[in-house]
């Protein structure tokens, strides 16, 4: 099925909820009658509770057509199992941090989820985008899930073949390539959409002109995004029918001059309802479609005047993503001219350079709510979010494992640059394993091992399943959802460029996203042809605990090949590969510094990001 994105993009039509200034600028409009717009975090909202019946229907039928056509169960019969079942299974996708990289390789990995990718019902595991539930997107993965969900759910192929957005030949800091006159004007209009936002009386900060160049890649409406909302979702057709997975976005709250930890670190979420924290030092939400409204515990100071269009699409995705500020922070020693460059300067002469990965989030709408454990956050009347990844928990499991929402199987895509040759090495597994012990919000996270083992087990290799037995878990706080872990690895391609490669050709482009499709395919099942009955065993898995029913032969096997059997690994990992992604034994080696998708060490890059944008501004300058 083939939408051409130009109509796709209708989607993004004053008719729906955007800017009420119809510009990157918030502005006024009505409060909801008679409600506070922060909520006690005690449950799901209830606009959330209600779109998931309209979802379930979809992705019941979806889940038994994966579990029917195309795969062999042995002994396992759908119908009956679904009779038996009293509620609908949640299957949740998760998309990592890290750039491009982590937005084309992950492109790729829900492609081959994606039913209407060729193929990916054949070679991949098509119908299970279909079958999700949620589709939780941080930093990198942010941009690929925000792309696809405000884009009228579009597909990775569709916006391959119709070529609109995802351009990445062009830096941002570039957007015009050799069009010296394009770049000085697409820089023209975005600081008139960051002017018009300060104009109308809120704080801006880096990441508003990181949220606007960003916006150019992802939002081809004539505005680029300027005046696209978040809560934009809740009047678009494929979300309030259930055609798509409810998209969340993940930063973290920061006070200025501190670091963050993760075990103390304030996880905030955004979804088309709401934007809050699950975390008990917060623990509320509030309207998401209402942020910029300067509020005492949920009340506008102005009764029932309330502010629209703060919670742009492109702000909260770069907002996700804020630690590639730094980008934009080389603007000025380069010599730009312009109202760019004043704005730039005027931003960062405001900040300490410490503080330049903060988005500014003032009128804090948590201002004097009593919902949380601690004042710190709801004291002040600024609130600051930060790079979703910087307490280490580059997956966005946080809002999947939150008990409430009742998951029962997570599969967590891992496109991280932990190594030193920037592939994954479950870091992020074991930050969000660690803080379930010191951040007592309730939620649970199996049992995972060291890193070292993660990478020695092959578990980088190959996708690895944890917290398999339910049974095991009995001393955690609550029975969390399996997790299905798959890490970037290269087959076709060289896939672990580096975080801040800023620019990919279009074959490079394709080759990190082929490559993704074989990551999340097991190299399109011929690595493993049960791969997909494999998959359908740990999406019934917890159904079948709680049912009580025995788990076939087939999924025995299964489980056999692919959980964490509890066993850590000393043994020495090397850096080579095989050409199907395992790890050296006495094969034929490739040393992964030689990939040509590889890109090493951030000076070097900077050196060369820097010259190229050099010479970009002598021209503009000429
Ligand atoms: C959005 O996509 C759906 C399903 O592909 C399509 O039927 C609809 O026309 C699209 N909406 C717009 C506004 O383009
Ligand atoms: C995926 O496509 C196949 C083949 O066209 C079809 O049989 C199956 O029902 C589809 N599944 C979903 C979830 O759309
Ligand atoms: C795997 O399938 C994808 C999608 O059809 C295709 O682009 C890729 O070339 C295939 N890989 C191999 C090794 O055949
Ligand atoms: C988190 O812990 C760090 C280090 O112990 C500390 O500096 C910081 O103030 C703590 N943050 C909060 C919100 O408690
Ligand atoms: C309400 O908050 C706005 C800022 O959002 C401020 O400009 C205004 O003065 C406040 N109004 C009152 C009545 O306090
Ligand atoms: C660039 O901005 C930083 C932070 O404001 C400042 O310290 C530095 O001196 C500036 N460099 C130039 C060349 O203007
Ligand atoms: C919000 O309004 C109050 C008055 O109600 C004012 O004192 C405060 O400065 C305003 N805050 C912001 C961030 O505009
Ligand atoms: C794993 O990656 C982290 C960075 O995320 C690094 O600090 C650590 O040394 C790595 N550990 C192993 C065992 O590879
Ligand atoms: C990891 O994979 C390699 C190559 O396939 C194999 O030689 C090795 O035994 C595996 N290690 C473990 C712990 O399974
Ligand atoms: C990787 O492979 C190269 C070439 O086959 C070999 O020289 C090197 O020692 C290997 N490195 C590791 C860490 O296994
Ligand atoms: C992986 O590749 C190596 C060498 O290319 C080969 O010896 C091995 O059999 C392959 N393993 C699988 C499962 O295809
Ligand atoms: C309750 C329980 O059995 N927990 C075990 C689950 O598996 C991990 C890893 O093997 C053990 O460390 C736990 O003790």
């Amino acid at each position: 099925m083939i939408v051409s994105l130009a109509s796709a993009l209708l989607l993004i039509s004053p008719a729906f909820a955007w800017s009420p200034t119809d510009s990157y600028a918030p502005g006024s409009l009505s409060c909801p009658a008679n409600v506070s717009l922060v909520r006690e975090a005690s449950g799901l909202s209830t606009n959330e509770s209600d779109w998931l019946t309209k979802r379930h229907a979809n992705t019941d039928q979806a889940l038994k057509d994966f579990l029917t056509y195309n795969i062999s169960l042995t002994d396992f019969d759908v119908d009956t199992f679904f009779n038996s079942l009293n509620k609908s299974i949640n299957v949740g996708l998760a998309f990592s941090g890290g750039g491009y990289r982590a937005m084309t390789c992950g492109a790729g990995q829900l492609a081959a989820l994606d039913n209407r990718t060729t193929n990916a019902f054949e070679n991949g595991l098509g119908g299970l985008l279909q079958a999700a539930t949620y589709l939780a997107g941080l930093s990198g993965g942010n941009w690929l899930t925000g792309t696809i969900s405000f884009n009228n759910f579009t597909s990775v192929e569709d916006i391959l073949n119709n070529g609109s957005i995802w351009d990445l030949s062009h830096a941002i800091y570039n957007p015009g390539g050799v069009n010296l006159f394009k770049t000085a004007s697409v820089f023209d209009s975005m600081a008139d959409d960051i002017e018009a936002k300060e104009d109308a009386g809120f704080n801006t900060s880096i990441t508003d002109i990181w949220a606007r160049a960003l916006s150019h890649q992802f939002f081809d409406d004539p505005l680029y995004g300027a005046a696209l909302t978040f809560s934009t979702l809740r009047d678009a057709p494929v979300f309030q029918n259930g055609e798509m997975p409810f998209p969340i976005s993940v930063s973290d709250g920061r006070y200025p001059q501190t670091k963050i930890i993760s075990s103390n670190s304030t996880v905030f979420e955004f979804n088309p309802f709401e934007m809050g924290s699950w975390d008990p030092y917060l623990n509320a939400f509030t309207d998401i479609k209402y942020l910029g409204t300067n509020v005492t515990n949920g009340q506008s100071n102005i009764t029932g005047q309330c502010i629209g269009g703060f919670d742009n699409a492109g702000f909260i995705m770069g907002t996700s993503s804020s630690l590639f500020n730094q980008f934009l922070l080389q603007l000025n020693s380069t010599g730009l001219s312009g109202t760019l460059y004043t704005l730039a300067e005027k931003i960062l002469s405001s900040i300490d350079s410490s503080d330049n990965d903060i988005a500014d989030y003032t009128p804090n709408p948590f201002y004097k709510t009593t919902h949380g454990s601690s004042n710190s956050l709801s004291d002040s009347e600024h609130l600051y979010l930060v790079d979703g990844g910087e307490d280490l928990q580059n997956i966005p499991l946080a809002p999947l494992i939150e008990p409430k929402r009742e998951l029962d199987v997570i599969f967590a895509f891992d496109n991280s640059a932990d190594t030193d040759q920037y592939w994954p090495n479950g870091t992020s597994m074991v930050y969000t394993y660690q803080r379930q012990f010191t951040d007592a919000n309730g939620s649970a996270f199996p049992y995972v091992p060291d890193m070292h083992t993660f990478r020695a087990a092959n578990m980088t290799a190959k996708p690895a399943f944890f917290g398999c037995d339910a049974s095991n878990l009995t001393d955690l706080s609550s029975i969390p959802p399996l997790v299905v872990y798959v890490a970037n690895r290269p087959f076709s391609y060289w896939s672990n460029t580096s975080t801040f490669k800023m620019s990919y050709e279009e074959d490079e482009k394709r080759g990190m996203i082929t490559n993704g499709f074989e990551v999340a395919s097991r190299l399109n099942r011929t690595l493993d042809s049960t791969w997909k009955e494999c998959v359908a065993c740990a999406i019934i898995r917890r159904s079948q605990e709680r049912l009580n029913q025995a788990q076939t032969a087939q999924c025995q096997a299964c489980f056999e090949e692919y959980c964490w059997n509890g066993d850590y690994v000393e043994t020495d990992v090397g850096i080579n590969f095989t050409n199907n992604g395992t790890t050296n034994g006495d094969e034929e080696n490739y040393n992964a510094t030689s990939g040509a998708g590889s890109l090493y060490g951030k000076s070097e890059l900077n050196m060369k990001w820097v010259a190229v944008f050099g010479l970009v501004v002598v021209g503009l300058l000429i």
